[in-house]
Formats: C-alpha cells, structure tokens, sequence
C-alpha cells in the first residue's frame, strides 16, 4: 500500500523516512497506485546534476488529461470540476461537470487539430481567467501540443517576446477581458504583438466582453463557431513520460525570460500528490486558489492537481476589490469554501480595509487556508490566521517555485504544528540543503544559508526552452550536484524553514517574479536616461516595491523631472506591464559601482530600504563619493 494520503505527524515522519531512503520505491509505489497509464515505466528515475539530465519514469507512457478527466466519467461524471465565478457578482457562477469538461476538451482538441496543430507545436495562450483558459490548456495536453500561457496582465513586447522564444504557431485569445469595472482589450495587444511574430499562424478568439475588434483574415477565428461544429470525443494523444507538456515563463536576473520546461509523468505524479496532502482535499470539498492560470500556481494548483484528484477547483475571474474589498469573502460563503489558497500581498491589501467586511460573511466552511508567492510577515499571518480562518484552520505556508512545478517546502495541515512566516519542512521526498558561501553544506539547526536542493523529485523542470546552457548555469552551477533556488534561508531550532528571500537579482512585487534587468532595459530606451538601477523596498502591502536610481544624460537639470518619471512609467508599462511600474524614482548622478564596472545592488537596496546604519564593504567601491549623495538626496 502506498501512502498517498498523509494523516498525522507520524506518519509524515514515517513517509518522508521511506521517500529520501529509497525514492524509486517511494515513487513507483505513489505512481503505480494512483494513475492511469498506458504502459508502465521501465526505469523510475535516472538524473545527473552535472549535465544537467533528469528522468523520472521512463518509458511510460500516458496522457495527463486521461487522468484529469476520462478516468474520473464513471465515479463522478456529474460532479462540478470546473466552479466558475464571474468578474460581475449578479452573473451566475456556471458549474462544468466532469463530464461537460470532458466534452468541451475533446471539442477544443479537435479544433485545434483541425487547424493543423500536432504534438509537440508550441500553442501560446493569452486568456483571462475564463473557463476557456483551462480548455484551451487540456486541449493542448490532450493532442501532445506544447501549452505557453502568458499570463493576460503582460504587455505586447512581453507577449512576442515570449512567443517568439518557443516560436508558438497559435495563440489563443478572446476579445477582451474584464477586470472589476474596468475592461481590456486583448485582442488588441495580441494585433500589437503579433507584428513582430512571423511564426504564428492563427489565431483563435474567444468571446468575453462584445467588443467590436479587428479580426486579420485568413488568421483570426471566431473561437465558439469552430467548437460548435466539433466532433465531441477526441482519442488522447500518447505521450512518453519525458515528452513536454508545457512551457511557462519566468523572469531571470538577466534579459531574456526563462521558458521553464515541464515534462508529463513527474509533473503529474508530484502536482497530484502534493494537492492532496497539501490541501488535505477529501471528496466533497471545494477548493479555491485565487491566483492566475497564467502563473505555475495556478498551473499547478488550479488546473492539474486538483483534476487529477477529481476535485472541484473554482475560477474567479474578478479582483479581491470588486465590487468591494469582501469579494473574497463573499465567495468564500457563496461557495461554501472548504480549502483557500491565495498569496501575502492580497492578503495585506484586504487587511487594510479591516475586519467589518471579513466579518460580513459567513466563513465556517473553511478547513485549511493556504499562502504562496512570496514570504508572509508575521502581520499579515496573524490577520489571515485571526480574521478569516478564526484561528481554527491550520495556514500552509508553501514555499515553491516556477521551477520546481509543485510544492517543496509546507507545513501538513492538521499535522504539522504551524509557526507564523515559516514554511516548516520539507514535502514528502524532498531533500533540502543550506550552503555557505564557500559551497560547503551547513548542517545542524539555527543556521542560515542559501537554498538548495539534493536530490530530484519528480515535477522539477527539465531545461530552459531552446537554452539548456542557461538552465545548468543558473541552477547547477553555483553548487556541485545540487540545484539552487536562488532563495535564501534558515532553520530554527527544530529544523523549521524560513525563507528569507531571493539572493539575485530578482524581485517579488505583490507576489510577481520581476527581473531587474529587462525593467533597466525598458528605462534605459528612454532618450534622456544615461543608466539605471532597480531595487526593491518593503512596501505593506505588495511586499516590496521597486525603487529606481536613474541618470539622466543631461544630468537633469533642463528636463522636467516629473515629466520623465512619467515616460518611464509608461515604457515599463508598454514593455513588460503595469505590474513593473516604480514607485519611487530618485534621480542621481552616477550609481555605485564596483572596479569591474558591476553595479552594488546591494548598497542601493539597503539606501531604499532606509537601513543604512551598516552600508556593508564599500572599499571595492570606484566612485565612494556617489553613495553620500544618493542618501542626501533619498525618496
Ligand atoms: C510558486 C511561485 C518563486 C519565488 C521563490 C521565492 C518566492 C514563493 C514562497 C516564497 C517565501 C513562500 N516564494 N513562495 N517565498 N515563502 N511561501 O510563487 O513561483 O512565481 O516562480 O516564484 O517566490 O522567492 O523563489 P514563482
């Protein structure tokens, strides 16, 4: 018997023993049991860190949406899979069944067969969250094409670029999206982006809002009239377990976006199994993660894994503040919530506004609440542990990321005892190490160090799309045979994780991964800008903000600064997207810099951040001079 379903602290113990002791047999057990395949694997696992290679069940052979629908037709056909609640509160929720989902699948695969899509295209997906969006996602899993879903906030450079990188041959859209009272006009940002993407060659539209759009002949198709005239049942596509099944972007500390590539079988093994525990999901429950399908959250934990289990996963396609700050709430009691997954800057944006429109509602059903994204300061865990789970749901703080496809480091609900702003420990089969600066491994409690991780599991990306140089120089390079996640740690006195945040240049604004170097690269086409620094700082409620140093040419004095910041407002917006934008600019003359030219980020976030008691080493500085006049003059 395989222990797929963890009760009790024990028995995690017992587990997590038995799947770090002998994880082929661990794994074979959990897959074997609990998955439909078409054939069985030959050899569980086969890795090596230094190239880097890493396989998990080879030679199997399945199709994951088999197991996120088909096999579910017989037990539960008629149970709500897909809860979709709308932006605007007075439309009705629609609940899809499994087998209405079934059937909207196989009619969407055979469109887009129809329009020459084969295993192993690349099909980009631009959709609000719509139910179209985990169709169009299945669809894509079901006939073998590789999905990109760039999340509907980015702007038209970011769409192209993203297209380009995995040269998708389709996009699938919709005309427009709603967000509160305001609208979007999809359609028209993916016309923008488009002119820069030779490669794509249709391009399918979904109706969402009405909207009069243009629509290229010959490329664009009205979405609902193809799937009305489609064959109802479409065979899965078999996959080999290493085959791809998706591509999902995700900011680096240099240029370009990492296209992180996910395979099947280890992905959909892990996602289940990690659903399961994590969530403590039991039959009749209704599960709701609040985060976009756009982002490996909502991959991982909004679609797959709950399917897979015969969930009912909800959709809402609206904001936490429409049409007021208790929408959440007022979901959570329409719906009768049981488990609710959402992130720290969400939480802190309704922690704002009180307790009166938290306490409007009726919130009884809930059993486990969940944060990820970014780490939850003790604050806002008390609010969400007080206010909304009335301190008798346990809060799993999980601790993942886009590259690890599922989550490595949570507390068990009901299990493991929970401690505010820390993730606890490690998931079943997941070996988490801390390493110094030297590369050496820092063993015992009450340490810090920089997060790495030991041994494979089975829903880790297996490369960087068309880059795989980058994907071993970036997470199995700075560590022998270890992948690092470029977060930074500690472990308590019990053994207990805290993660403390990224070590590079990456920063987490409201939950998003931003890279700081295509945000310079944005401000620095501005034709006034010289040379440019982004850093974050604490900020209450998206968790940080970013802080940009900007020198101008001219050294400002003819131009209207404000007018400029303005400009560059607007370049990050049109670039990457709203979600960029700085808060504060600070004008200087010359950024700190190192001998070799390299900026001190450091120095630059602690001046942000207003912690300049302790500047740190300043002697390999070039231009000392500069850090006095940055703190004079800081925002
Ligand atoms: C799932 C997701 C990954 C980065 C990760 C870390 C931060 C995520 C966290 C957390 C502290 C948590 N992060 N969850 N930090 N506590 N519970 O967010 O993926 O968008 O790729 O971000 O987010 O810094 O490295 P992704």
């Amino acid at each position: 018997m395989s222990n797929y379903h963890i009760k009790h602290f024990e028995e995690y113990f017992q587990v997590y023993r038995k799947s770090t002791s002998n994880p082929e047999v661990f794994w074979e057990e959990i897959a074997e049991e609990h998955f439909y395949w078409r054939k069985k694997w030959n050899k569980v696992l086969s890795w090596d860190f230094s190239k880097p290679e890493i396989k998990w069940f080879e030679g199997a052979q399945l199709n994951i949406t088999e197991n996120c629908l088909d096999r579910h037709i017989h037990a539960r056909g008629d149970k709500t899979a897909i809860l979709f609640e709308p932006n605007d509160p007075n439309d009705p929720a629609q609940h899809i069944t499994y087998k209405q989902l079934h059937e909207r699948v196989c009619k969407f695969a055979n469109v887009l067969h129809d329009k020459g899509i084969k295993k192993g295209d690349r099909v980009c997906i631009y959709l609000p969250m719509i139910p179209e969006l985990a169709v169009s996602v299945l669809a894509c899993a079901r006939i073998g094409a590789i999905h990109s879903v760039v999340f509907a906030g980015f702007s038209a450079t970011a769409l192209s670029t993203r297209i380009n990188d995995c040269d998708a041959k389709m996009v699938i859209t919709s005309d427009g999206s709603y967000r509160g009272s305001k609208t979007i006009d999809l359609k028209g940002i993916v016309d923008e982006a488009l002119q820069d993407c030779p490669g794509v060659e249709s391009v399918l539209v979904a109706k969402r809002i009405n909207s009069e759009i243009n629509m290229k002949k010959g490329r664009d198709h009205w979405l609902q009239p193809l799937l009305d005239e489609a064959y109802k049942d479409y065979s899965a596509v078999v996959m080999d377990a290493e085959d791809p099944l998706f591509i999902l972007y995700t900011s680096g500390s240099t240029g370009m976006p990492k296209g992180m590539m996910h395979t099947t079988a280890g992905y959909m093994v892990y996602t289940a199994y990690t659903f399961k525990n994590v969530f403590q999901y039991n039959e009749d429950d209704i599960y709701w993660c609040t985060a976009d399908i756009g982002w490996i959250t909502g991959h991982s934990y909004i679609v797959y894994g709950p399917l897979i289990n015969g969930a009912t996963t909800v959709m809402f396609e609206g904001v936490p503040s429409y049409p007021d700050f208790g929408r959440f709430w007022d979901i959570v009691e329409k719906h009768k919530i049981n488990q609710f997954y959402t992130a720290p800057t969400a939480i802190r944006a309704l922690a704002k506004h009180g307790t009166e429109l938290v306490d409007k509602y009726d919130l009884s059903s809930l059993k486990v609440l969940g944060s990820v994204g970014e780490p939850i300061n003790e604050e806002a865990w008390h609010w969400y542990n007080d206010n909304v789970g009335k301190k008798r749901s346990p809060i799993v703080d999980t601790w993942w990321q886009t590259e690890t496809g599922g989550i490595m480091i949570t507390p068990i609900p009901f299990s493991t005892p929970t401690k505010p702003t820390y993730a606890t420990l490690p998931f079943i089969g997941i070996q988490p190490a801390l390493m110094d600066e030297n590369g050496q491994e820092i063993k015992g409690n009450q340490v810090d160090g920089r997060l790495c991780i030991k041994f494979p599991w089975p829903s880790m990306a297996r490369t960087i799309w068309g880059n795989h140089q980058r994907y071993k120089d970036t997470y199995f390079s700075a560590y022998e045979n270890m992948y690092f996640t470029g977060d930074g740690a500690l472990r308590d006195e019990v053994g207990y994780y805290r993660i403390t945040g990224r070590v590079d240049d990456v920063i987490i604004v409201s939950g998003h991964n931003l890279g700081t170097a295509p945000i310079e690269d944005a401000i620095n086409e501005h034709n006034a800008v010289a040379e440019s620094a982004i850093v974050g700082f604490p900020h209450d409620v998206k968790g940080n903000a970013l802080y940009g140093y900007i020198t101008l040419k001219d050294v400002g004095e003819t131009r209207d600064h404000d007018n400029v910041r303005k400009e560059i407002n607007q370049l990050i917006t049109d670039r990457i997207g709203p979600i960029a934008k700085l808060d504060k600019i600070q004008f200087t003359t010359g950024l700190p810099k190192t001998r070799s030219g390299k900026i001190m980020r450091r120095i630059l976030r602690k001046i942000a951040s207003k912690d300049t008691g302790n500047l740190g080493d300043t002697s390999t500085l070039l231009n000392p001079e500069v850090v006095k006049e940055i703190m004079d003059n800081v925002l």
